[in-house]
């Protein structure tokens, strides 16, 4: 059984449409989160700590909101500040700016602990970037950790999603977190469906790619 660990329901509705019936279950588990620049480290830093806690084959899903004319703002501090601004605040600052520009991210976390013994390379972050993000003397997730032990060393395959949009005012009811503010071909996330939100979204385009290698690993 594969656990989709995360807080937030609307990833996991969202995650359905993509998995095969039975094969996963959510888990409620606020696994510990680094602080990064970029997602990849952090996903691939909350698989490993989540399967330590689990004990069976985890995913974890970190996602960002990035805003152009702010250098990427919120990014990786999207939860944080959705918490304390709030997404109208949000709006509010992106509104006095000339480019409204923004860009959904979500990368995928998989660990199933597999291949730990047996890989020269600790890390297989699953993408083209491994081998330049891995630098000297890193251990490839870019987490800044080195190697501190064998649970820190667990291989985590990442998949990464993109969909670029605009900041507008809230419209929709529908979706979670900042999707009433961004709008992608004309409508917002929240005035979607999941079915067309996922069609389009970074949560769909990094699942899409997660169940493709999960289906014939
Ligand atoms: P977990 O870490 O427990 O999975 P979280 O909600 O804290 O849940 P993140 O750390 O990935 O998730 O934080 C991402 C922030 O971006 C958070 O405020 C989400 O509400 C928001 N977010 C993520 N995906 C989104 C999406 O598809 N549409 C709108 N907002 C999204
Ligand atoms: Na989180």
């Amino acid at each position: 059984m594969l656990r989709y660990v995360t807080t937030n329901p609307g990833k996991v509705r969202e995650a359905e449409r993509y998995l095969p019936d039975g094969s996963v279950e959510r888990l409620d588990f606020d696994y510990p989160e680094i602080q990064a620049a970029e997602l990849g480290p952090i996903a691939a830093r909350g698989a490993r700590e989540a399967y330590r806690h689990v004990g069976e084959p985890v995913l974890v899903d970190d996602a960002g909101l990035f805003v152009e004319g702010l250098d990427g703002f919120p990014g990786p501090y999207s939860s944080y500040v959705e918490e304390t601004l709030g997404i109208e605040r949000v709006h509010e600052t992106a509104s006095d700016l000339d480019d409204r520009r923004a860009a959904f991210r979500c990368t995928l976390g998989y660990c199933d602990g597999d291949g730990f013994a047996a890989s020269p390379d600790p890390v297989d972050r699953g993408d083209r970037n491994a081998a330049a993000a891995a630098g000297p003397g890193g251990d490839g997730d870019g987490d800044g950790a080195g190697q501190r032990g064998e649970a820190d060393a667990l291989p985590v395959k990442l998949f990464e999603g993109y969909v670029p949009g605009r900041i507008v005012a809230p419209r929709g009811e529908g979706g979670f977190g900042y999707d009433p503010i961004f709008e992608h071909d004309g409508e917002t996330f929240a005035e979607m469906d999941t079915d067309r939100k996922n069609a389009v979204s970074h949560r769909g385009r990094a699942l899409e790619k997660f169940a493709e290698w999960y289906a014939d690993r």
